[in-house]
């Protein structure tokens, strides 16, 4: 029999590839849209990786099968899987805890109950692909126990960890009831990665305050044996694909589309943007509210200056986040009922997705892109926009200093989104920047961005491991 064992496995919650059904009701698969696969798709046909994830619909039953050479393994999710490991411990308690309890983290033994056994599903399935030695990528939040399941399984595993999210200080990280597993989960990985040199060091006070492990910089001494292992945790930025953005930005179908948009618009003299999935970290309330308010002031006024905000819709049936969409939506209803006038709205609110095409066109029409959020990993959309503007070295990004982009991102304009009076301040200022410090600052987040491409965040990451493997002293990394 031969052996279709993987040198390479990334095991992440969902599947790189979509699956919809066609009219003849036979299903097809196609790529997912985002960053993660594009930068990991060549390493990963190379190297004949394999996938592990979740197809995104219950009960799938599916088979493992080949996509565009990568080896794909559909983890099956029941009904009640989906509700209790990922809408409830993953999005209901996991993400408000990482995100400093923007919302409150719900607590329920048989939510986590269901975390560790579908984490012990997804770890049996990596342990099947690994090929001996092999390298396996866990992503993310809602896999944290697997690191520690390979390890246990396949000592011969070279294994990383990477964390989407914020990792949070420990007074609030400590709330967690299941606060030392998850830490002890996260150390069976040979590295962990994080956005922000921030987030590895609340990591590892994090490991001091609850284990007996020594810490040194980066590197962490984990028993093993009668010695002891080092396990990196350390900031890796994660990043966009930045070519593929510029080239897309430069099409002629997408510029004439952000000429259509702004001329949609009623051509105000200029237009404001906010991209964000409709999630409590990312603001869109004090931005609206901020909005407002300048309306209210008189320091904007309608048909002057437009507001988009695309808000995709997002976890939907986790209880905050209908809230949250009932207030955003009285708020821009507000907004748009006391100033609107019969030629113009003050805000275009779009509840939906848009493909790749529409999203460059619209950064291209945005004088101004608005990231406010209250916390977030990174922030990828203040990364596009940069990327988008290449070209015409053109726009202002006012930018949350709460996200990580914003560690690498220093001539945006940097705002804190809970002072309401600074936020108005730093949109009216991007208004009425002069064109020669729009360029300056510009060119300095393009060449950040050109340089910290996804897939250099993926080769970086990838060269950590490789060392590990080689045995490698990995204090010279930290
Ligand atoms: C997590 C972390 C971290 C959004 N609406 C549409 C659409 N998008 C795309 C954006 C962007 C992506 O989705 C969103 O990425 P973000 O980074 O902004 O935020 P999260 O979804 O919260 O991602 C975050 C990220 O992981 C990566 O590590 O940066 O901090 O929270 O690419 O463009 N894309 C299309 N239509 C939409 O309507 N096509």
């Amino acid at each position: 029999m031969p052996d279709d064992r993987s040198h390479l496995v990334v095991v992440s919650n969902r599947l790189p590839v979509d699956r919809t059904v066609g009219p003849d009701g036979e299903p097809t698969w196609s790529q997912s849209p985002g960053g993660l696969v594009t930068a990991l798709e060549p390493v990963m046909r190379s190297a004949g990786g394999a996938w592990v994830g979740w197809g995104g619909q219950p009960d799938l039953g599916l088979e493992p099968f080949e996509h565009d050479g990568i080896r794909i393994i559909p983890i099956d999710l029941s009904e009640s899987d989906i509700e209790r490991y990922y809408e409830g411990f993953s999005n209901d308690t996991l993400w408000p805890l990482y995100h400093d309890v923007i919302a409150p983290p719900s607590y329920h033994r048989l939510w986590w109950d269901s975390y560790l056994s579908v984490n012990r599903r997804f770890a049996d399935a990596a342990i099947a692909a690994a090929a001996p030695d092999a390298t396996v990528w866990v992503q993310d939040y809602q896999l944290q126990l697997v690191p520690r399941m390979l390890r246990e399984a396949r000592p011969d595993l070279t294994i990383g960890f990477f964390n989407h999210i914020p990792f949070p200080a420990y007074g609030i990280y400590s709330q967690l009831p299941w606060r030392t597993q998850i830490i002890e989960g996260l150390l069976g990985a040979d590295v962990i990665g994080f956005q922000r040199v921030a987030d590895a060091g609340n990591f590892t006070r994090a490991v001091r305050r609850l284990l007996p492990y020594s810490t040194k910089g980066s590197i962490v001494n984990v028993p093993d044996g009668d010695g002891a292992r080092q396990v990196l945790a350390k900031a890796f930025p994660i990043s966009i694909d930045t070519a593929g953005f510029e080239e897309l930005a430069q099409r002629p179908e997408v510029r004439a589309r952000a000429e259509q948009i702004r001329h949609d618009l009623g051509n105000p003299r200029k237009i404001m943007l906010g991209v964000d999935r409709l999630d409590y970290t990312k603001g869109i309330r004090h931005r609206v509210k901020a909005f407002g308010e300048l309306l209210a002031d008189g320091r904007i006024e309608v048909g002057d200056v437009a507001l988009v905000q695309v808000a995709s819709p997002s976890r939907e049936r986790v209880e905050t986040y209908r809230q949250l969409r009932d207030e955003v939506e009285l708020t821009v209803g507000r907004i748009n009922g006391d100033y609107g006038t019969i030629s113009h709205q003050p805000i275009s609110y779009l509840h939906h997705g848009f493909p790749r095409e529409e999203m460059a066109a619209l950064y291209l029409a945005a004088d101004v892109m608005l990231v406010t959020a209250l916390r977030d990993g990174m922030n990828l959309v203040a990364k596009e926009y940069v990327a988008a503007r290449s070209g015409d070295l053109d726009g202002v990004l006012v930018l949350s200093e709460f996200a990580g982009a914003a560690d690498e991102l220093r001539t945006a304009v940097l705002i804190n989104p809970h002072d309401i009076a600074g936020l108005k301040d730093a949109i009216r200022g991007a208004l009425d920047m002069p064109r020669e410090e729009r360029r300056r600052r510009m060119r300095a987040m393009r060449k950040r961005v050109r340089e910290n491409d996804v897939e250099h965040w993926s080769a970086t990451f990838l060269d950590a491991l490789r060392r590990v493997r080689r045995g490698d002293d990995l204090s010279a990394l930290s």
